[in-house]
């Protein structure tokens, strides 16, 4: 493991200030039970419902929805969503949604999130894990290269489960993202090399998964990560582009060693790029925004590739 260089002052008074903080930090920490994803700030109304039909022609969704408080009783109506939550509805899914108007006066539903019992139990379960490993590091450490990587669920772009362990048994690369991110020498470019490298990983027959976990999580939905990974002309086939639990999310920014810090549609934040072997051990880190696929793509031939 790897520890943060972090200079705390010893005067004593500082060294007060410190602890006072992070006591602060353990409260806040112990006050987010029951955490649903939900982003009480971002617009529009809230909304469950079910996907009664979809409509391949007009693009929208028929959807039965409950009561919303202070605003529309239950009923069945029609909407109009994104490109990658277009892709993602099926019938008789349940969801839960932002209700939006539209400039035309129509209704539109954003961050749109599926909603299924049994799978928010399987990510419950893992992220409980994650959550005790999370706390078992000491102050400032991280995982770094000979360090098994860190258990995980979350949803990919296409609203299933993926699990770290599920992902066990063949190498994959793991690095840190968000569909937001408008500098160019960050996220961007990051994505653009992460499908540069899945193209060579292919060109090579090599069978490598791929894995990009949001620091976002509250406005990359699965669909929001399917039209961002499509614009990439990633393939979904073995590239997850995950999502989840907002704890669950900082536990795995915190366990690699990531800074993120949260900002109005925005996150200001650090990357780290890992080579994960086929029995789950961190073979290779980056911190650099200039790691190089072709890098990554040698690290591969040092462990082994499933073929
Ligand atoms: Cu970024």
């Amino acid at each position: 493991m790897r520890s943060e260089s972090i200079s705390i002052s010893l005067a004593n008074d500082h060294l007060k200030q410190v602890l006072v903080v992070l006591w602060l930090t353990a409260l806040l920490g112990c006050s987010q039970k029951n955490e649903s994803q939900e982003d009480e700030n971002a617009p529009g109304y809230p909304l469950v419902g079910v996907i009664l039909s979809v409509d391949e022609e007009t693009k929208t969704l028929e959807v039965a929805h409950e009561d919303i408080p202070d605003f529309m009783p239950a009923m069945t109506m029609r909407f109009e969503v994104d490109p990658g939550d277009f892709k993602n509805a099926r019938a008789g899914q349940k969801i839960r949604a932002r209700l939006l108007r539209t400039e035309e006066g129509g209704f539109r539903l954003a961050r749109i999130w599926p909603l299924d019992e049994e799978a928010a139990k399987d990510l419950a379960k893992f992220n409980e894990q994650l959550q005790e490993q999370t706390e078992a590091l000491s102050m400032g450490y991280y995982y770094g290269e000979g360090d098994d990587a860190p258990d995980f669920a979350l949803l990919d772009q296409f609203g299933e489960t993926v699990t770290s362990e599920r992902l066990k048994g063949k190498p994959f690369y793991l690095n840190f993202i968000f569909t937001r991110c408008t500098d160019a020498h960050m996220c961007p470019l990051s994505t653009s090399k992460m499908a540069t490298l899945q193209t060579m990983v292919a060109d090579a027959g090599l069978d490598v998964s791929f894995v990009s976990i949001t620091m976002d999580p509250e406005f990359d939905t699965p669909g929001v990560l399917r039209q961002f990974a499509e614009a990439y002309g990633i393939d979904g086939e073995n590239f997850h582009l995950v999502t989840g639990p907002k704890s669950a999310v900082r536990n795995l920014i915190k366990s690699y060693g990531v800074t993120a810090i949260e900002n109005v549609d925005s996150v200001m934040h650090s990357l780290a790029t890992v080579l994960i072997a086929e029995d789950g051990s961190i073979v290779k880190r980056s911190e650099k925004s200039a790691w190089s696929p072709d890098e990554f793509f040698e690290a591969l031939k040092t462990v082994k590739s499933g073929e």
